[in-house]
């Protein structure tokens, strides 16, 4: 699986991180599968976003308060130039957050990337 990070801010802007091992492979392999974090501080849009984007039911907050209280994954198909992928966008829990520091939301992501990594490695090991 691929994967790539979206940093969202109030400035409205985006900001793609990737691997160029992430450009290389999609030209040059049959792999379909992206998965995508999508990070910032709390209200920032990221939920909406990812509802916009998906066509998924998404809860999005009210205000400043987060509601994203755990990484959460929406999975959804997605055809880009022609090619039929699967897109995972991974709805994180805000920095700056209410209730939770940002080492604490740090360590959840890091998690959530070391746990889907080794289960791709161990489906990729499946005959
Ligand atoms: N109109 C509009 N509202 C937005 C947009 N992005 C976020 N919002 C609103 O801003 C609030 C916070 O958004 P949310 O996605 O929950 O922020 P998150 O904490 O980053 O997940 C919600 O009430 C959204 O409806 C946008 O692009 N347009
Ligand atoms: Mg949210």
């Amino acid at each position: 699986m691929n994967t790539l990070s979206i940093a969202m801010n109030h400035n409205e802007s985006l900001q793609f991180h990737g691997s160029s091992e992430l450009r290389e492979e999609s030209q040059t392999t049959e792999s379909h599968e992206v998965a995508i974090a999508v990070m910032g501080v709390t209200g920032v849009g990221k939920s909406y976003f990812i509802r916009e984007v998906s066509g998924l039911d998404v809860t999005t907050s009210g205000g400043l308060e987060s509601c994203t209280s755990v990484v959460q994954e929406y999975r959804f198909p997605f055809e880009f130039a022609n090619i039929n992928t699967t897109v995972t966008l991974v709805d994180t829990p805000g920095f700056n957050d209410t209730f939770r520091s940002d080492a604490d939301i740090l360590k959840e992501i890091a998690q959530w990337m070391a746990s889907t990594y080794r289960s791709k490695i161990s489906n990729e090991e499946l005959p």
